[in-house]
């Protein structure tokens, strides 16, 4: 005679209500699944970081974070807008916790614009909106990206990156100019719009 029927205590599950045993070896399935998943991710990164694979998303350019104002490209002298003998100019900034150095940059419009970017410190990030500028700035790496304006105005420029707790004030902006009002610069001359 089976056990259930024996037992006054063992009564059948109304409809719709599934035996504890049953859900418990469903919770366990989807425990594995996603301890599964996560192992996964975690060798994922691990193995990415130990053979050097991991890349940051513009161009793969070293730089050494912790020097970055002692001298070489990204020396305050040498941040903001650069003349190229090519025609282009070419903006170099620093990302900083919590703010871009010069926190205003002016370009000329109907120009190839490069920008170059390094972080002192954690990772930031570069965005102007209506453009195709969107990239992450990670310390220890140079992030580049080109493009040019056509439309004059201010170009609002915030970090898209959490980076700590200033990050919504970290912002700054591009001032497009038209060609003809854009200075002449010598090779060693560079032009912001940070008010003195
Ligand atoms: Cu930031």
């Amino acid at each position: 005679m089976a056990e259930t029927e024996t037992n006054p205590l063992r009564r059948p599950l109304p409809d719709g209500i599934v035996p504890e045993g049953e859900v418990t070896r469903t919770e366990n399935r989807w425990i594995a699944i996603v301890l599964g998943m996560l192992g996964v991710m975690m060798a994922v990164i691990v193995v990415t970081g130990v053979t050097n694979a991991l890349h940051p998303p513009s161009n793969v350019e070293i730089i050494d974070p912790t020097t970055l104002h002692l001298g070489g490209e990204f020396a305050e002298s040498n941040l903001g807008t650069a003349a190229e003998p090519d025609g282009s100019v070419t903006v170099r900034l620093i990302a900083e916790q919590y703010n871009f150095v010069p926190e205003c940059v002016r370009v000329p419009a109907d120009t190839p614009v490069k920008f170059r970017l390094s972080s002192a410190d954690v990772i930031h990030g570069f965005l102007l909106v209506g453009t195709n500028v969107n990239t992450m700035v990670v310390p220890g790496f140079v992030a580049e990206v080109r493009t040019s304006f056509n439309a004059l105005g201010d170009y609002r420029m915030p970090c898209h990156e959490f980076c700590g707790v200033g990050h919504q004030g970290m912002w700054a902006h591009v001032n497009v100019v038209p060609k003809g009002r854009f200075p002449h610069l010598s090779t060693t001359e560079r032009t912001s719009c940070v008010q003195q």
